[in-house]
């Protein structure tokens, strides 16, 4: 019994881990442990001799149990001083000031023209940028002889000429996305298009790549005059301003009759636009009521709906409303830049506190 107890106290000594105390454990007070087995052969013995070593055995026992649990528990606190020692941290050292990266201002604007839209019961859908010839051009009376249709204006996405399979191409306004959402949702219906958009135009004012918003609310009766009021909110909306002045100015869509391109009446003091004031007039939109062909080409019977629809610029719309003279840096990616016109990440456009946090 000497023996026993010497040789596991010894080992439970120098047990450094948990996964061997508890191998240690089963070998000695497990069920089957070497201990439990001398306690069943008790029986064997003559009852003088069992009631000697009877007792011993479960002092022995609870001597081993609670050098396991004493050893366990040093254990424990030696991982933990471990642990305190090797993983601390500095909390004096100063904070990061504020996260580096910004906001795009066509980023935000997007964001800001589309909380005023949504803020107006209209629904945010987006598309594929490359589209169908069917969906970017063909499904908005757009004729197969029609000049933006060349090589000219619209990148193709292959030269292959094929009949049955006319190429796709790089889409050329966010309408397609607007003749899906017809015949995905039917009519009634409201939605804005946010995207990028492809023209093959590159100059001061133009970039191959840029960025629209496209609108359109179908409903039974739907007129003109839901159109400039929902386009007069948008302004005052979008320009922080209590009163706003827009003047429809006819033109022609092929997807719209009647088509009217809409301007803003603003001023330019010291090369700064100021809306609502002054003799100037800029043009912001173009707009009008959807074409019977293209509500068709949606699956909308024109005979018992109509609607509006307009396509806005949101680069242009950020260059007047944030005061960035060149359209070309928007894309260069120039941190100088990006850090200066950014907006901070955590500002995110709402009609509840002031549209762009400047209020
Ligand atoms: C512009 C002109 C416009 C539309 C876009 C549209 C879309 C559908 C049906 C009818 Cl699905 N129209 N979009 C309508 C009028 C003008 O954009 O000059 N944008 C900068």
């Amino acid at each position: 019994m000497d023996g026993l107890r010497e040789r596991y106290l010894s080992e439970i000594a120098a047990a450094t881990d948990e996964e061997s105390l508890e191998e240690l454990r089963v070998r000695a007070v497990g069920r089957k442990g070497e201990i439990s087995l001398r306690m069943r052969e008790l029986g064997k013995m003559a009852p003088e001799e069992r009631k000697v070593a009877g007792p011993e055995l479960n002092a022995l026992k609870q001597e081993i149990t609670s050098a396991l649990m004493a050893r366990k528990s040093e254990i424990a606190d030696a991982a933990l001083d471990e642990r305190l020692r090797t993983e601390w941290l500095d909390v004096t050292l100063p904070a990061r000031s504020r996260p580096s990266g910004t906001v795009h201002p066509v980023s935000q604007v997007t964001e800001e023209v589309t909380a005023i839209f949504a803020d107006m019961g209209f629904m945010v859908a987006e598309g594929p940028q490359v589209e169908s010839d069917w969906h970017n051009f063909d499904a908005l009376n757009i004729p197969a002889e029609h000049p933006t249709r060349t090589e000219m204006d619209t990148f193709y996405m292959s030269h292959a000429v094929d009949q049955a399979h006319p190429p796709h191409v790089l889409r050329t306004h966010t309408s397609p996305v607007q003749i899906r959402a017809m015949k995905r949702l039917g009519a009634p219906l409201r939605v804005i298009c946010p995207g990028r958009v492809y023209r093959a135009d590159y100059d001061q004012t133009h970039t191959p790549m840029f960025h629209q918003i496209e609108g359109l609310a179908v409903d039974r009766d739907i007129s003109m005059a839901n159109l400039k009021w929902c386009l007069e909110e948008f302004c005052r909306a979008f320009f922080e301003v209590k009163e706003v002045q827009l003047r429809f100015r006819a033109s022609h869509f092929p997807f719209t009759e009647p088509s009217a391109e809409v301007d803003l009446r603003c001023s330019w003091e010291g090369g700064r636009l100021k809306v609502s004031e002054g003799d100037s007039w800029m043009e912001i939109l173009g707009s009008g009521m959807v074409h019977p062909k293209v509500l068709r080409a949606g699956g909308i019977d024109p005979e018992r709906w109509q609607g509006f629809a307009f396509g806005i610029g949101i680069d242009r719309l950020a260059m007047l409303k944030y005061g960035m003279p060149d359209l070309r840096a928007f894309f260069e990616s120039d941190l100088r830049w990006l850090k200066h016109y950014g907006f901070a990440a955590l500002d995110v456009p709402g009609l509840h506190r002031g549209l762009s946090g400047a209020a």
